[in-house]
């Protein structure tokens, strides 16, 4: 087994399923967990899973991502319009990253429209729900195989 996908999740996620769900969803923080970890079985890759509503505990993350993971997974709730520090992290993290939201932030208000994570994101998945992030384990296999295919 190579080393593991970090999903991380931002500020808020932990209230997902009582958070506004016509927007975020019925599904729990764990319901979501437990669809990654089927579809990261099916795909072949192991996933570490996390949430921090600290900005410094997520960057921490990233950094660590560094050496221990082969690539990282994304939503970092409201840190995505508005950490450039988090965005530094992802840059220096040299890693595949594909970001997702649950909701479609592009119909959503203004404040939301722009992604300080999209610039170091490989792919950027939102307003699919949970299945964004199962979609989002799939892209993130087929860009590590096809990594690996052309490493020989
Ligand atoms: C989650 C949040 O917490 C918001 O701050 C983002 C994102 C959107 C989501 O849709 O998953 O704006």
């Amino acid at each position: 087994m190579g080393k593991p996908v970090y999903v991380l999740n931002g500020p808020n996620l932990n209230m997902l399923g009582k958070r506004e769900p016509a927007i975020y969803g019925r599904d729990t923080l764990a319901d979501v967990r437990a669809k990654i970890e089927a579809r990261a079985k099916a795909s072949g890759v192991t996933v570490d899973f996390r949430q921090s509503n600290s900005e410094g505990e997520l960057i921490g993350w990233v950094q660590e991502a560094r050496d221990k993971a082969s690539g990282i997974i994304i939503n970092a709730g409201g840190l995505t319009h508005t950490s450039i520090a988090l965005l530094d992290a992802l840059q220096a993290a040299e890693l595949p990253v594909v970001e997702v939201h649950l909701s479609n932030i592009f119909r959503r208000e203004p404040y939301r429209h722009h992604s300080f994570v999209s610039l170091a994101a490989t792919g950027v998945i939102c307003g699919l729900g949970a299945k964004g992030y199962e979609l989002a384990v799939e892209a993130m296999a087929n860009i590590l195989a096809t990594a690996a295919a052309g490493r020989g």
